[in-house]
């Protein structure tokens, strides 16, 4: 058998764009709840266009999304049946502090999320929670400004603390940021930034000044966790899909390291403990000013992960000259196609099974930590028969190749591997386009793009399949199976 006999399989989804309940027991709003629906929706995530309130011209997916904050003990149980020893969720920021700067936190958020590890435990799933994904108060983007203040430390720290002290015993793995490089590219969705008033100088400035307080709120998180309870694991997570060059030509062999670096410098901090000498060098030269505390290198350099955790879901191409090339139509970031691959999504992601081996034993040789896939999947129009059965072998062949890829890894080229959580193992909300019809469960939601439906679930074919996978430890990959 490839995989150990402890591997950690499930499945993953995000508070955002699972629980709806917006405004329930006290919550307060957040920057994801404002991604609405539609053309508007990029230029907002990337912080180009503003809203910091809801208007009545868009539709806000997010609000309501699955409603997973009703039907978590179902879902939960699906998980189960499945054979989930592991499930990756995240905490709403505003359920546990509603504008973020409280005092005291709300004891009905905290109890929300005990029952969904208690229910976890009831079938020994282990919970594998993310403290923010893509998910900053509203009250505190308006306030002080999001990441770009470092007083953003203090209240992440103070909801670290209420979490890894309330939840001691039930929860062990922790992630400190989804995707923390996303906030380059997506700066409101990553990180809360509106910037779209600012020069380019200014918006660098304030983009890369928000990454060193998220990487000094992660190192500090990290030494509180441990503090706390010496058995907790905690993980940084990285949008990873490593950048090929067009060519052999250095030129692009060049271009695809940098932007490789680009994406590497957060967990080159967060597992690696130290700054990048490019990166400190950059911001001399480009005059940038960024804000750091005497004790900061310290503190990164002594407080690294335990784990890498990376979502996967294709790679990219860089090239030195543009011009001619064909692009894909990725969502936040365009990229150039490559050629050689042949499949991609019905949302233009080029898929790459082997690129994901090529990403894992590229992020093992760097850091030599332990790696953790928590994201991966095809996102896919998914249509029911007349009978309301879902035929989802596209969705079967896809993640039957890169489980395959994954095994490989372990099995000839040495890397360590904690376990796999496919990305939207029950229909959600899309990140990246707000969209429903964007599905990767095996968990069918009837819910549509303008949140039309019952909510019922249920099984598609890659239920079962992914049952099986799961019950011979990744051995049967076969992709017939009954349905
Ligand atoms: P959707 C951009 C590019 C790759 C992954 O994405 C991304 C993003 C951000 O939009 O996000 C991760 O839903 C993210 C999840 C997200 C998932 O990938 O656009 O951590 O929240 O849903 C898939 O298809």
């Amino acid at each position: 058998m490839t995989l150990s006999n402890d591997f950690l399989w499930g499945g993953a989804t995000a508070a955002n764009q699972a629980e709806g309940g917006y405004n329930l027991d006290n919550r307060g709003l957040a920057n994801v709840d404002l991604l609405p629906l539609g053309k508007d929706r990029k230029s907002i995530i990337k912080g180009e266009k503003k809203m910091l309130d809801f208007d009545d011209n868009h539709f806000y997916p997010a609000l309501n999304a699955i409603d997973m904050y009703h039907h978590y003990k179902d879902d939960i149980k699906m998980f189960a049946e499945m054979g989930f020893n592991v499930y990756r969720m995240s905490i709403a920021w505003t359920r546990i502090f509603p504008k973020g700067d409280e005092k005291e936190p709300n004891e009905a958020g905290l109890k929300f999320y005990e029952n969904i590890f208690l229910e976890c435990k009831k079938y020994g799933i282990e919970p594998l929670v993310t403290i923010s994904h893509f998910d900053t108060p509203m009250h505190l983007v308006k306030d002080i400004g999001s990441w770009r203040n470092r007083r953003m430390v203090n209240y992440y720290l103070n909801l670290c603390k209420v979490l890894f002290t309330r939840y001691k015993g039930l929860v062990k793995y922790w992630l400190t940021f989804n995707e923390i490089n996303m906030l380059i590219y997506a700066p409101f969705e990553g990180a809360g930034l509106y910037v779209g008033d600012l020069t380019e100088k200014e918006k660098k400035r304030v983009i890369y000044q928000a990454a060193h307080n998220e990487l000094v709120a992660s190192a500090k998180a990290t030494q509180l966790a441990h503090s706390i309870d010496s058995n907790n694991q905690i993980g940084c997570m990285v949008a990873a899909g490593k950048y090929y060059p067009y060519s052999c030509d250095p030129k692009d062999v060049y271009e695809a390291m940098l932007s490789n670096r680009k994406d590497y410098f957060f967990s080159d901090v967060q597992a690696g403990g130290s700054y990048p000498k490019y990166m400190l060098d950059m911001f001399k030269r480009e005059g940038l000013n960024i804000q750091m505390d005497d004790g900061d290198f310290k503190l990164l350099s002594e407080n690294t992960v335990d784990f890498v955790s990376f979502s996967y879901y294709m790679t990219r191409v860089a090239i030195s000259n543009k011009s001619g090339v064909q692009m894909t139509t990725g969502n936040v970031f365009d990229s150039v196609k490559n050629p050689y691959l042949k499949e991609q999504s019905e949302w233009g992601w080029q898929i790459d099974p082997l690129g994901l081996r090529i990403t894992m034993i590229d992020l093992y040789d760097r850091y030599h930590k332990p790696l953790f896939i928590v994201e991966n999947g095809l996102g896919a129009v998914d249509k029911p028969d007349k009978d309301g059965k879902i035929y989802d072998d596209y969705r079967i062949k896809y993640l039957a190749n890169h489980i395959k890829a994954m095994k490989d890894a372990v099995e000839y080229d040495g890397v360590e591997l904690l376990g796999y959580t496919s990305w939207g193992c029950i229909d959600l909300i899309s990140a990246g386009s707000g969209e429903m019809k964007k599905r990767y469960g095996f968990i069918y939601v009837d819910r549509d793009n303008q949140g039309k439906g019952t909510l019922k679930r249920s099984k598609k074919k890659s239920f079962n399949w992914y049952k099986r996978v799961i019950a011979t430890n990744g051995e049967n990959l076969d992709l017939d199976i009954e349905y």
